[in-house]
């Protein structure tokens, strides 16, 4: 997967190589999912007015795919009339268009340093969020292979700033409807309802909020990924998958940083027979990866997204122009981006999982996939 495009250029582009032919791919669940990242209590005004009016150039045929590259491009609104003279490919930039004082916590200073710019508006665009649109499209369609081949993919937020859900037991695949109606996407009612007073709070004190998603895999088979080479490991590509999400700083596997506090007896999960005869587990602290391969559990991983460094009381800076101190660029931007971030996770965790389920399984054809597939399904015991 490859994906292009600034904020507010002309669009993004995404290329997705690899998938097999024949996966149902429908525009409506392009456009759908697009939307979920749109949504959530806490985004900012782009998202009321982006349509995210995306086009599929090459690669499918009639609503399945034809196993050649897939490209996909979505235009961002914004740039015919306000930005096309600003983010044009030809001309000058005036010297009153170039923004000079860098937002501690983004990628203005240290991408202004490596690349040489005077302008940290070359580094901001393409270091925005909206790049995550182009990801969540190449998502939709690993998310459509992993559906044919029994795998669900899903995710809810678990923490807004100082509120957290408190409630035990995971939200299934069934869950997710409503987890999407919630403004924060909170499987938690009550707990939905104290996360945007929380996101009120922090608008009242002109300030943003970070939070933590949790992304569950359903029905992934055992031995995806492989312990052989540190860049095989299912953990390690799918926490650097995670890591990579704008706005990321924390990624955890299963238990994770609490099993670091608990004894041995009991931070794992102990191997018994079934009353199938089959071999299960009594708990899932592992969060359904041992050894960086799948177990056959329930995958669970949990991502935590610092607050928004463009804050509205703008934090101290240098002014790369002058040299002297000032206080950081105000740009437009999103309050709080947990639950969309969530939504991103499934996009990037999904992509992950198709690549490990082709590695393993292969296949040209969504059938060939299938069988090859259900053939170790059969032979395991
Ligand atoms: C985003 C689009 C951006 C920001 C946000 C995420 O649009 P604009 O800059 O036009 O408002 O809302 O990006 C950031 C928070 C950031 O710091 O870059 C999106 O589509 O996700």
């Amino acid at each position: 997967m490859l994906t292009a495009g600034e904020s507010h250029g002309k669009g993004l582009a995404m290329i997705l190589e690899g998938l097999p032919a024949g996966v149902p791919v429908s525009p409506a669940a392009i456009a759908g999912e697009l939307a979920r990242r749109r949504q959530g209590y806490g985004r900012g005004g782009r998202q009321r007015f982006e349509a995210d009016a995306f086009e599929v150039l090459s690669g499918v045929r009639h609503g399945r795919t034809l196993g050649s590259p897939i490209a996909v491009t979505i235009p961002n609104v914004e740039f015919e009339g306000t930005y096309a003279a600003l983010m044009g490919v030809e001309g000058e930039i005036a010297e009153d268009d170039k923004l000079t004082r860098p937002r501690p916590g983004h990628a203005d200073l240290a991408g202004a340093l490596k690349y040489g710019f005077d302008d940290v508006r070359n580094v901001l665009e393409r270091a925005s969020a909206r790049e995550t649109a182009a990801r969540v499209a190449a998502g939709v369609f690993c998310k459509a292979l992993l559906g044919e081949v029994g795998i669900d993919v899903l995710s809810h937020v678990v923490q807004i700033g100082r509120v957290k859900v408190r409630r035990r037991g995971l939200p299934t695949p069934g869950d997710l409807a409503r987890i999407d109606r919630s403004p924060v996407r909170c499987a938690d009612p009550e707990t939905s309802e104290r996360m945007v007073a929380e996101i009120d709070r922090l608008r009242r004190a002109k300030d943003t909020v970070g939070g933590v998603f949790e992304v569950l895999v359903y029905g992934a088979p055992p031995g995806l990924g492989s312990h052989v080479h540190w860049d095989r490991k299912l953990d390690a590509r799918l926490a650097a998958a995670l890591m990579s999400i704008q706005s990321v700083k924390g990624v955890e596997v299963g238990d994770g940083f609490a099993s670091a506090g608990r004894p041995g007896s009991r931070a794992h999960d102990e191997i018994v027979l079934e009353r199938d005869g089959r071999v299960g587990r009594r708990t899932a602290r592992a969060g359904g990866i041992e050894g960086g391969m799948s177990t056959g559990q329930p995958v669970r991983l949990r991502a935590a997204m610092k607050p928004f460094s463009t804050v509205p009381a703008p934090l101290a800076t240098v002014d790369l122009r002058t040299g002297e101190p000032a206080v950081a660029i105000r740009q437009r931007t999103d309050m709080c981006a947990v639950p969309a971030g969530g939504v991103v996770g499934e996009a990037v965790a999904a992509f992950v999982l198709a690549d490990a389920v082709l590695e393993k399984f292969g296949g040209d054809s969504l059938p060939e996939t299938r069988r090859n597939l259900s053939a170790y399904l059969e032979d395991l015991p």
